[in-house]
């Protein structure tokens, strides 16, 4: 519907254009018409970006207020859970209180191939700097209303999980800026690990200093031709900051949005205050034929698994081993060198 309305709209300012054209009494006005008409007409397609956005977003996947019947009626889009909470201004995920766990979960699964999915949030609370958390998270995953461990989801997940993870707890890691965002694609067997703001399964993320925000806060996730993009507007200069960007990643089709979010000992509010998704369409010449795909995946993923890490603990425990053992060798020499040595004089002092 939203593609015809387009065309409808592009029809009739053409038209528009035609009869100035018409009108137009010198030569000069109307080439200029026929050049601005051009320059309208191709700026319309796909020339740009290489793809078009339709402007309509896709109410049956999209969160936006008034959030009326939300949860409750059997004609809402979206099911709450946990500590999710509905105002006139946000969907609450979780306040700003100890061991919370709150989500939202579209109700229809998404069948999309190509989608860009902006979430207006916002994130605040007493806690000073790195006294708050933990975060919250959006989803794309077979599995809908879970509560778990992974910011207010179940682990081994399946799908895509991207997160604004607002508390370092691997403090070895002076090197990254909190908070942090990242994304991680689930296959239903690799776990997020919590301690280590899951590094070894992401891939890839930004700083994104968004807490406590004098303005509004959004980012982007955009799913295009197997191209995972992030972005964040978190600056208050409507301009979207690139943050991840990696193609190769296979999601299939038919899974559930949601977002959700979790406190622990320290705690922030997550506000959700829209998601809004837009349908993305390819030129025709360049929609590829894709195999189905049945397992999410991402082309050329090494994990950082625990077992790389600890086989570079243990390099460096072996050196220290080593070199403890030569010096041990070392020190028993000696102490066998000035035992004998003080045997040799006892055994002389006897003879004499
Ligand atoms: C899930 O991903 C892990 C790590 O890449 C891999 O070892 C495992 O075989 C995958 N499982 C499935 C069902 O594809
Ligand atoms: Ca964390």
């Amino acid at each position: 519907m939203a593609a015809t309305m387009t065309k409808k709209d592009l029809v009739w300012r053409s038209s528009e254009l035609f009869i100035d054209i018409i009108n137009c009494r010198d030569m000069f006005c109307q080439i200029r018409w026929v050049f601005l008409f051009l320059l309208f007409t191709t700026s319309r397609c796909w020339s740009v970006e290489g793809y078009e956005r339709e402007e309509f977003l896709k109410r049956e996947y999209s969160l936006t207020k008034p959030y009326q019947g939300l949860g409750s009626s059997s004609s809402s889009h979206w099911d709450l859970m946990g500590t999710a909470m509905i105002t006139t201004e946000h969907v609450r995920l979780t306040p700003d209180l100890q061991s919370r766990q709150g989500a939202v979960w579209s109700r229809i699964p998404c069948y999309l191939q190509n989608w860009e999915l902006r979430i207006h949030f916002k994130i605040h609370g007493h806690g000073k700097k790195n006294l708050n958390g933990d975060g919250l998270a959006v989803w794309f995953t077979k599995e809908r209303m879970q509560i778990g461990p992974v910011f207010g989801n179940m682990d081994l997940f399946t799908g895509l999980g991207v997160f604004v993870d607002t508390y370092p707890n691997d403090d070895k890691y002076q090197e990254r800026v909190f908070p942090y965002v990242s994304a991680m694609v689930g296959n239903g067997s690799v776990k997020y690990d919590h301690e280590r703001d899951g590094r070894p399964s992401e891939l890839g993320g930004c700083t994104a200093i968004l807490r406590n925000p004098s303005h509004d806060t959004f980012i982007l996730v955009r799913y295009l031709q197997r191209r995972l993009t992030i972005m964040t507007d978190i600056d208050g200069k409507q301009d979207w900051r690139d943050c991840l960007d990696r193609p190769g990643v296979r999601l299939p089709q038919g899974y559930f949005f949601g977002a959700s979010a979790i406190t622990g000992d320290l705690s922030d509010n997550h506000d959700l205050i829209s998601m809004k998704l837009y349908q993305l369409t390819m030129p025709p010449e360049q929609e590829e034929e894709e195999d189905e795909i049945t397992v999410p995946s991402v082309d050329n993923l090494v994990l950082r698994s625990v077992e790389i890490q600890d086989e570079g603990m243990s390099g460096v425990s072996l050196f220290f081993t080593i070199l403890f053992s030569v010096l041990g060798c070392f020190l028993l020499v000696v102490i066998a060198i000035v035992l004998y040595g003080r045997w040799k004089e006892n055994r002389r002092k006897r003879f004499y």
